[in-house]
């Protein structure tokens, strides 16, 4: 044997095992199949539970010792991938999950853009263990210095900040927001810059990630408050692309305090950026459940189904696309 190979192959690599990338695309196809077989159908809960199923079955072939941090809900709320729940065959490396098996629920059953099958990875005690509050966030794209935009600054500041940094005139700018009625002034305040927006119904993991391609995407910039749970996957996701994420946890009452306190979340009032919500080696990917700015939805044909993810890798920041044509249909 050729003794260049034979050294590289015994030479631990770093973080995490690198197969666990491949590896994690067969976690979001299944979702994503699984979802899809119920796209357009306008019944949320039966298009979740089939992802969570497929989900959780492929994740328990995973080699690693798993524990879900980010996942459906608490054990007595969620019967399965809930915070805590372990996963996997039992036998690798201890890893922290993160997942959504549908992100977009609502926008799957109405057959709508964007709805993805969502997983991260990332060594045992990596991951922000977020309660399910809400999030404020500010996210943009790779290529930008540090703090170039800013949480706590009017968004019209952040969107002049952002359109000098990118040399193009503020109506150049288009920011993605949540379409709800909290966020109201945001949008007349990012209107009154002359900025345009997309409104989008659900999805802010896609909508963050899309910052990463705004020539692909269209979108800029991410504005607004969504899910903790979906700052911290969308913040996996850019640790492993480029990009910046602000995230600060909305506590506003006692008790939701109390839980993010019993939850290890000491400062209620703390900025995360996207290494303190993901540390060290992450992997993430998002399979296509519908289709979308940046990946296509499932397709089914006669003989095969085809699935479109994305895989990321924060160690060496290689994003990989792949489309999968599956002809062994009795899988799904
Ligand atoms: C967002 C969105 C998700 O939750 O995080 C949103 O990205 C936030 O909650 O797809 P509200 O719907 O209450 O605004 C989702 O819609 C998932 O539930």
């Amino acid at each position: 044997m050729d003794s260049q190979i034979s050294a590289n192959a015994s030479t631990p690599l770093d973080g995490l095992d690198r197969i666990l990338t491949i590896e994690l695309v067969r976690v979001t196809e299944r979702a994503a199949v699984a979802a899809a077989r119920l796209r357009g159908r306008g019944d949320e809960k039966a298009a979740d539970q089939a992802a969570v199923d497929g989900m959780r079955s492929e994740l328990n072939r995973l080699p690693i010792r798993g524990t879900v941090v980010i996942g459906e809900g608490e054990r007595d709320e969620a019967p399965m991938l809930y915070i805590g729940e372990e996963v996997g065959v039992g036998d690798g490396p201890e890893v922290d999950i993160a997942l959504d098996p549908l992100e977009g629920t609502t926008i799957c059953a109405k057959n709508l853009p964007n709805a993805l099958a969502v997983v991260a990875i990332a060594e045992k005690g990596s991951l922000l263990n977020a309660p399910d509050v809400y999030m404020d966030k500010i996210a943009i794209g790779p290529g930008y210095a540090p703090d170039v935009v800013d949480l706590d600054a009017p968004p019209a500041e952040n969107i002049a900040r952002l359109a000098k940094a990118k040399g193009v005139s503020v109506s150049e700018i288009t920011a993605c927001i949540l379409d709800r009625p909290r966020h109201a002034k945001l949008i007349e305040a990012v209107r009154a810059t002359g900025a345009a927006i997309r409104l989008i119904g659900d999805g802010d993991v896609a909508g963050v990630i899309h910052t990463t391609d705004p020539d692909e995407t269209g979108i800029d910039i991410y504005i607004g408050s969504g899910g903790a749970p979906e700052g911290v996957l969308a913040a996996a996701a850019l640790r492993c692309i480029g990009g910046q994420i602000q995230g600060r946890l909305i506590l506003d009452t006692p008790e939701k305090v109390a839980r993010a306190a019993k939850m290890g979340i000491a400062d209620p009032k703390k900025v995360y950026r996207a290494e303190e919500m993901a540390r060290g080696d992450v992997l993430f990917a998002a399979t296509g459940v519908t289709d979308g700015n940046m990946l296509a939805g499932v397709k089914f044909g006669k003989d095969s189904i085809r699935t479109h993810t994305i895989v990321l890798r924060s160690s060496t920041k290689t994003v990989r696309e792949i489309k999968a044509r599956h002809q062994d249909l009795d899988k799904f």
